[in-house]
C-alpha cells in the first residue's frame, strides 16, 4: 500500500522530521513559511494529511474544496482555535491536537512571566545593558512579592493545573480557580485549590491572574475593560493561552490609568504583529510565544502527532480527536 502523502507545514525537530519521513511520504516545508490560503487550497487537494501549526489559518478561504483528498488536519499545539471545527466538518475532516506533552513547559513559561512582571525582571536587564546601572539603592527597581500571594487561574485544565501545582508548592500560593466546568474535588485538593463560579467574583481577590483557557470566538475578550476594572490596582495579568481572550486596547487603558499592576504576555491578538503600544509600557513583559518552546516539548509534540495519524491511518480512532 502506498505511503500516506503528508504535508508538515512548518520546520519541526529534526528527529521528528526524520520518523515522518521514515513512515509516511512526508513533504516538508522548507522555506518554514506559514502557508497561504491558496497554498492551502491546494494542499487539500493533494496531500491525505496536513500537520498544520498555530500560524496557519484554516477557515473559510482555506478550506474551499469540493472534495478534498485531506482526511486528516493533525495539529502541532494543544490550541487550534486557528482551525474552523464547522468549516473542517463539512468535508469530515479530522482534526487532532497534542495535549499533555506540552502542559508543564507551559506553565514553567507561565511562571517565568509572573515572576518577571512580579520583580521587574525585564526592566533590570535592559537597564543593564543599556550601560544605565548606577549601582545597588534602597529604592531601585522595587518590585512585589510573590511567594504566599494569591494566584487565580482562569482555565483549570492540564497547563491551569500545572501552574498552580508550580506556584502552591514551589511558592506557597494561595489558589483560586475559575473553570466552565466543575473541577473534580480531588483535583482541586492536589493544590488545596478553591473553584469561584463567577470569573467577576474571584478577580478581585486575585494578586496574579494567569490565563489558561482556550482562545477562539467565545473566549473573545473574556479580560475586557469591565474585568479588568475588578482587579487591584496592584494585580498582575500574564497570558500564555492566546492573544484574543485579553481586549489589549482596555489592557493598555488599565496600564495607563495604573488601574492594574503590570502584565506579562506571550501571545497576542493578531501575532506575529504587536500593537506598538503596547511596546511602550514598562509595566509590561512581552515574549514571542514561547510558551512551549523547549526542545522536550516540540520533540515530543511531534511525536504525539505521529501518534494520532498512525491510528488514523490504522483505521484507529486518534486518541487526540477533538472533533
Ligand atoms: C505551540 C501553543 O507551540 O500548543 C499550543 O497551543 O500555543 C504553542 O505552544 C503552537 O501552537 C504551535 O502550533
Amino acid at each position: 500500500m502506498a505511503k500516506p502523502r503528508v504535508l508538515v507545514t512548518r520546520r519541526w525537530p529534526a528527529a521528528v522530521e526524520a520518523r515522518l519521513s521514515e513512515i509516511f511520504d512526508a513533504q516538508l516545508n522548507l522555506g518554514d513559511k506559514p502557508l497561504l490560503p491558496e497554498e492551502f487550497r491546494t494542499a487539500i487537494r493533494e496531500y491525505d494529511a496536513i500537520l498544520p501549526t498555530v500560524t496557519d489559518k484554516i477557515g473559510a478561504p482555506a478550506l474551499e474544496c469540493d472534495k478534498p483528498q485531506t482526511r486528516i488536519l493533525a495539529n502541532y499545539g494543544v490550541g487550534y482555535s486557528h482551525i474552523d471545527l464547522n468549516r473542517v466538518a463539512e468535508h469530515g475532516i479530522v482534526v487532532t491536537n497534542t495535549p499533555d506533552v506540552l502542559s508543564e513547559c507551559t506553565a514553567d513559561l507561565a511562571m517565568t512571566l509572573l515572576l518577571m512582571v512580579a520583580r521587574r525582571a525585564g526592566e533590570g536587564e535592559r537597564e543593564l545593558r543599556a550601560g544605565q546601572w548606577t549601582g545597588w539603592r534602597p529604592t531601585h527597581l522595587v518590585g512585589t512579592k510573590v511567594s504566599g500571594k494569591t494566584l487565580g487561574i482562569v482555565g483549570y485544565g492540564r497547563i491551569g493545573q500545572q501552574m498552580a501545582r508550580r506556584a502552591h508548592h514551589g511558592f506557597g500560593m494561595k489558589i483560586l480557580a475559575y473553570n466552565r466546568s466543575p473541577v473534580a474535588p480531588d483535583v482541586l485538593a492536589q493544590c488545596q485549590a478553591t473553584q469561584v463560579p463567577d470569573l467577576d467574583d474571584m478577580l478581585p481577590d486575585c494578586d496574579f491572574v494567569s490565563l489558561h483557557c482556550p482562545g477562539g470566538a467565545g473566549n473573545r475578550h473574556l479580560i475586557n475593560a469591565a474585568r479588568l476594572a475588578r482587579m487591584r490596582s496592584d494585580a498582575f495579568l500574564i497570558n500564555t493561552a492566546r492573544g484574543e481572550v485579553i481586549d489589549e486596547a482596555a489592557l493598555l487603558h488599565a496600564l495607563w490609568f495604573d488601574t492594574i499592576g503590570g502584565a506579562a504576555l506571550d501571545v497576542f491578538d493578531g501575532e506575529p504583529a504587536v500593537n506598538p503600544q503596547l511596546l511602550e509600557s514598562d509595566r509590561l513583559v512581552m515574549l514571542p510565544h514561547l510558551g512551549s518552546a523547549t526542545r522536550e516539548a516540540r520533540e515530543a509534540m511531534g511525536f504525539r502527532v505521529i501518534d494520532n495519524l498512525q491510528d488514523f491511518f490504522a483505521g484507529r480512532e486518534p486518541r487526540d480527536r477533538v472533533n
